[in-house]
């Protein structure tokens, strides 16, 4: 090869270097033309919330019978008959006990199937919800 091809060959010769025209060759830094080195994030996260939850509690009285009360935790917050009987003894001695945590409209429901219950039953058992 001539020194004259080896020259343009090499970029020393030959007149016009051609590099892409649009692409910077390295990462854009602050003083950049047209880099203000302001960056606006626009996400940081996919946004989730958690919703709130709600306690259901049944309350004691005096003329519910135990047997219906434990009936009830079975059939509406699915306790096996060891686990509502021992809920159904604990508001029995304490006045109040939890039948299980819910989101706001799952307790609602929950609350108005037992109410509803109850009253058909004629007894005066009653359910209720609370924030956590
Ligand atoms: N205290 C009631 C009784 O002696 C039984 C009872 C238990 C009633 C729990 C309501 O939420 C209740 N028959």
């Amino acid at each position: 090869m001539s020194v004259g091809r080896f020259l343009f060959r090499n970029g020393i010769g030959g007149g016009t270097q051609r590099s892409a025209p649009h692409r910077a060759a390295r990462e854009p830094r602050k003083g950049d033309p047209g880099n203000s080195g302001t960056a606006v994030i626009t996400r940081t996260k996919t946004q989730t919330k958690k919703p709130s939850m709600y306690r259901v509690l049944l309350l004691n009285d005096d003329y519910t019978p135990m047997e219906f009360v434990t009936h009830v935790l079975m059939r509406f917050f699915n306790k096996d008959a060891d686990e509502a009987n021992r809920i159904m003894m604990h508001v029995h001695h304490h006045g109040v006990g939890e039948c299980g945590v819910f989101t706001y409209e799952v307790a609602e429901t929950k609350v108005t199937m037992v109410m509803d219950f109850a009253r058909k039953h004629q007894h005066p058992l009653q359910c209720i919800m609370e924030k956590k």
